[in-house]
């Protein structure tokens, strides 16, 4: 973890991208949570290897293809160092989280799940840890069990412990939130889940990038997350998964690379991870998301935690002094995420006005509408922060939100 004092401007020299302008007005990116930007370590790392690496992995017994099978392969290891997986065995490559979490829905859920079994996930999953286990159920009869949230949007703890029981087969829930930024206590929850017996999923989407996560640590079964909300590359994610689970678990898709050998008759399936990864994967993504981790871990995890706390300290306080303006989510601890409504205001034409001042943020259900309907609310509008973001970014954000209530006040 790097010591040195955190150097706002020279991240920001890093990314490329903050320097246009949108809309003629500088951008001020505060949608972090959506899709996190690349830092320049990681398009060159990209382009390093379309440019002079390329070629299939796992195939040929060229040259070419054996540098990007160790590229592939070097990028596992990277990743396994990064969550401190114990094997790179326990580290598969997929499309991203919702994937991740598809994968084990359906493997370990047509293995495990029967009419009457229990799946405990919370009120403030994002859609991609949902409706895969509402189709895991549907499939075999199980069914869904949602802990509540008390009034700040943090997790009724209480409430999540009764509700594990003989019937509970899986507690599957997020991190953090991507639609309030609320971090939950994700080491209590496994544990009362371990405790139990029960094997436990952790949605670390919006995780990944804010804090340092070692799932041996954690205890985890499953974990999950998306590369390009970690400076890295779309089209790629990593599902980590226990060894002695994954070996278990049948394949989820057939291809090649997930065989060992191929009849008209019957096939057999190649070792972790490759098992689970059928097809010709991202390896450019695989690559630049290595070079992501090296990135996040030269600024250090705990400084970008550190820096994200402060401007979310300085959102609140200055978006809380605007009349008519409601924050949604005040759980005592948050992740750089700052959902809000404006009075009179829908949010997404709250964003548009945003927009023109070049501030990006989201508006709308943020893929929780379970959540929403919870709230009370259509929508709202979000801003997020990542390592970039900075308190110009922020004070073009309230000057836009008073430019709002001007022109519909
Ligand atoms: N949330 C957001 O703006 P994918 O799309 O597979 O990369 O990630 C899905 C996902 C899963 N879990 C959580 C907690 C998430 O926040 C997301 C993606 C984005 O909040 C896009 S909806």
């Amino acid at each position: 973890m790097s010591a040195a004092p955190y150097d706002i401007a020279r991240v920001r020299g890093d990314f490329p991208i903050l320097s246009r302008q949108v809309n003629g007005r500088p951008l001020a990116y505060l949608d972090s949570a959506a899709s996190t930007q690349r830092p320049r370590a990681v398009l060159a790392a990209v382009e390093h290897y379309e440019t002079h690496v390329h070629a299939n992995v796992h195939r040929g017994v060229h040259t070419l293809s054996q540098l990007a099978t160790d590229a592939f392969e070097a990028a596992r290891e990277r990743v396994r160092r990064y969550l401190n997986a114990a094997s790179t065995h326990e580290i598969i490559f997929v499309r991203g989280a919702t994937e991740a979490i598809n994968l084990v829905a359906q493997s370990w859920g047509r293995m495990s799940l029967k009419t009457g079994d229990e799946i405990v996930i919370s009120s403030l999953e994002h859609h991609a840890n949902i409706v895969p286990w509402q189709m895991a159920c549907e499939a075999t009869g199980a069914k869904l069990v949602v802990a509540p949230i008390n009034e700040r949007g943090e997790l009724q703890f209480e409430a999540y412990v009764a509700l594990l029981g003989p019937r509970t087969r899986l507690v599957a829930m997020t991190h953090v939130s991507n639609a309030l930024g609320t971090v939950l206590p994700v080491a209590q929850i496994i544990a009362a889940a371990r405790e139990r017996g029960i094997p436990t999923l952790i949605d670390g989407a919006q995780a990944v990038a804010h804090e340092a996560v070692d799932v041996q640590a954690l205890g985890c079964d499953f974990y999950a997350f998306s590369s390009h909300k970690l400076y890295g590359p779309t089209g790629l994610g990593v599902l980590y998964g226990r060894e002695a689970l994954l070996e278990k678990m049948p394949p989820w898709q057939g291809g090649g690379d997930m065989i060992r050998t191929v009849s008209f008759e019957k096939s057999t399936w190649n070792d972790l991870p490759y098992k689970f990864e059928a097809g010709t994967p991202h390896i450019s993504g695989a690559v630049g998301l290595a070079a992501a981790m090296d990135y996040v871990e030269s600024l250090g995890l705990a400084q970008i935690a550190a820096h994200e706390r402060s401007l979310l300290a300085q959102a609140t306080e200055s978006l809380s002094a605007i009349p008519g303006i409601r924050l949604h989510g005040t759980a005592a601890h948050k992740a750089g995420v700052l959902s809000f409504t404006l009075a009179g205001v829908h949010p997404h034409d709250l964003g548009t006005i945003l927009d023109h001042e070049g501030v990006a943020i989201r508006a709308g259900h943020h893929c929780a509408m379970p959540l929403m309907e919870l709230l009370g609310l259509p929508a709202t509008a979000r801003a997020s922060f990542g390592c970039y973001s900075n308190a110009q970014d922020v004070i073009q954000l309230t000057e836009a939100v008073h430019k709002a209530r001007e022109v519909f006040g």
